[in-house]
């Protein structure tokens, strides 16, 4: 008997095999949290038990006073990382954005992650990211007034092997979502509805 496998199309319904950590670094204004929101909501519509940590939002609540020396990015990262890890050890896909300009502290989060792990580098230049300059803050650094400003005034390292690379000055939002879940699909992180 023959068996026809379907594949599932493009935009179609996904659901988690379990819990992963998907980790988006880049620069601040890259798009980071805007194709990580539209990856949670992927997951979440197709029944997945999903998480955001998003930097601006965990360094108002989990790591308030941190600034943005590099101990304090480290510190960060490591606590980001601890309770990615500890949700997705309980079957959640913790999605993450955050600069994380480190590769160290990138690599301590993959080794912890036992293998559901995926890094997406969302990438756009310091001159793009200073046009949109959505928040105003590249006004300010190139300014002078915000020291320690990442791309700007202190150092982003670029990931040598992400899973996943986006460049978000030529790509669309939809393509990045479909760069990201195509990804996780081809790991067996996730399962199109019809894929076996
Ligand atoms: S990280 O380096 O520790 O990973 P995180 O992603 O949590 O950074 O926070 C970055 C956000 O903090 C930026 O999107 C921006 O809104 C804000 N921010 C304020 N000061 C800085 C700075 N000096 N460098 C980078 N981001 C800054």
């Amino acid at each position: 008997m023959t068996t026809i496998k379907m594949r599932a199309p493009a935009g179609a319904m996904l659901r988690a095999t379990g819990g992963s950590i998907v980790w988006f670094t880049g620069l601040s204004g890259a798009g980071k949290t805007t194709i990580a929101r539209s990856v949670v909501e992927r997951l979440r519509d197709g029944g997945s038990r999903v998480e955001l940590l998003d930097g601006d939002e965990v360094r108002e609540h989990l790591s308030k006073g941190l600034g943005f020396s590099r101990e304090d990015r480290d510190t960060n990262i490591a606590r980001i990382g601890y309770v990615a890890r500890l949700l997705a050890r309980n079957g959640v896909v913790a999605v993450v954005a955050a600069i994380s300009p480190y590769q160290d502290a990138r690599d301590a989060v993959r080794r912890g992650a036992g293998g559901r792990f995926v890094e997406v580098f969302v990438r756009a230049s310091v001159a793009a990211c200073a046009r949109r300059d959505v928040k105003g803050l590249y006004a300010k650094a190139l300014a002078g007034e915000i020291a320690q400003f990442t791309g700007v005034s202190d150092p982003y390292e670029p990931p040598p092997a992400a899973e996943v690379v986006i460049d978000t000055e030529t790509t669309s939002l939809d393509d990045s979502v479909e760069a990201v879940t195509q990804r996780l699909r081809a790991l067996g992180f996730v399962l199109g509805v019809g894929d076996d």
